[in-house]
């Protein structure tokens, strides 16, 4: 038997399990070139899933592409904490578009790179859950069904977060927002609505579609790597908990994130040409309570009486997130 290779989740910065691993293994993070795409200085809350994604998400293109990339980015809360004008914390070449049309901006940017026979400059575009999957969603499926080369980053915190947390088509069933309020028999947003935007790009059949979460960060830059690696429309989706808006506290972000990913709630996989060619096992099955538990949006589940009910529907989706991706199957990864 051969010996089962260590696989170290915590692999961040410079933390034991980055160390341990062999030079190339090691995160961009790591790396004291990184670009700090992203620097110190931005205004995101303390524990922001957003400012930490995108952190790692475009450090890891930066390295993908020799430093040769172009950022577009939507408006919402990444565009407005980290480019109060006249300061800004990018520190790569980054453009701001307005809410609803980053990905055609991404793709005119393309255009005009491959107009100049730059092949070497790419772009990546990138935006929340509501400039993704309500009112940009338009242009990017344009922007998929034109196979334009563009990797596509959304960032959901499952709210507009921006604004003070109107519900977005990313909003979980159950979930509190400012527009769901947690009243009457069905609290918080309503079941059987909204849409699954990785499982739409898939129905694109573009090269490469993938979903991440900030709880596993190594996984998320060598999903932003493989992107990379294509030519054409690629799309990521990254799970990247909102302290403010979900209620949870600052230092629970990545728990959030990985309890989301244990219960099932959130599956963790990747696509290519429309079909699923890897998928991220659960470790250790939670139930979907103890990923609820932890967020105020979800209080009204437990106070003041205990909506069974509401909780069993909720657990009902994760299960079958199990059965259609398989995350409980074992074998090779
Ligand atoms: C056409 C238009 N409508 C509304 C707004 C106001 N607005 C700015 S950001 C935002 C919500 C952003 O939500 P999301 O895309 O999920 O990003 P988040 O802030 O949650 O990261 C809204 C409604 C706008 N800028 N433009
Ligand atoms: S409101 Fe949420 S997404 Fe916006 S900066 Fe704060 S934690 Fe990040
Ligand atoms: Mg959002």
């Amino acid at each position: 038997m051969p010996a089962q290779r260590v696989k170290f989740y915590q692999t961040g910065s410079f933390v034991v399990g980055n160390r341990l691993l062999d030079p190339e293994h090691r995160t961009v993070q790591a790396d004291t070139h990184r670009t700090n795409s992203l620097n110190s200085g931005h205004r995101a809350c303390q524990g922001c899933g957003e400012a930490l994604g995108a952190r790692y998400a475009l450090d890891a293109a930066m390295r993908a592409t020799d430093n040769q990339m172009v950022a577009v980015n939507a408006t919402g809360c990444l565009e407005v904490f980290s480019t109060p004008y006249p300061e800004s914390s990018w520190q790569i070449p980054w453009l701001h578009s307005l809410f609803g049309n980053a990905p055609a901006v991404a793709t005119g940017v393309a255009a005009a790179l491959k107009v100049k026979g730059r092949a070497d400059v790419r772009v990546v575009g990138q935006g929340g859950d509501g400039g993704t999957v309500d009112i940009g969603f338009g242009c990017l499926s344009g922007m998929f069904e034109r196979n334009d080369d563009v990797l596509f980053i959304c960032y959901d915190n499952e709210a507009y977060m921006n604004t003070g947390v109107q519900r977005s088509g990313a909003t979980p069933p159950a979930a509190r927002t400012a527009t769901t309020p947690a009243v009457g028999d069905a609290p918080g947003n309503v079941f059987g609505q909204g849409k699954n935007v990785p499982l739409i790009a898939m129905a694109h059949e573009i090269p490469y579609v993938a979903t991440a979460t900030v709880s596993d960060l190594h996984d998320l830059e060598a999903k932003v790597r493989r992107a990379m690696e294509c030519r054409g429309a690629r799309y990521l989706h990254v799970l990247v908990p909102c302290p403010l808006g979900w209620g949870s506290a600052s230092c629970d972000t990545i728990r959030v994130a990985r309890l989301a990913t244990q219960s099932g709630l959130f599956p963790v996989f990747e696509a290519e040409g429309g079909e699923v060619v890897a998928v991220t096992h659960i470790r250790k099955l939670v139930s979907v309570e103890e990923y609820l538990r932890v967020q105020k949006r979800y209080a009204h589940l437990f106070h003041p009486t205990r909506r069974s009910d509401v909780i069993a529907h909720i657990q009902a989706r994760a299960d079958r997130n199990v059965r259609r991706f398989g995350l409980l199957d074992t074998g090779e990864q």
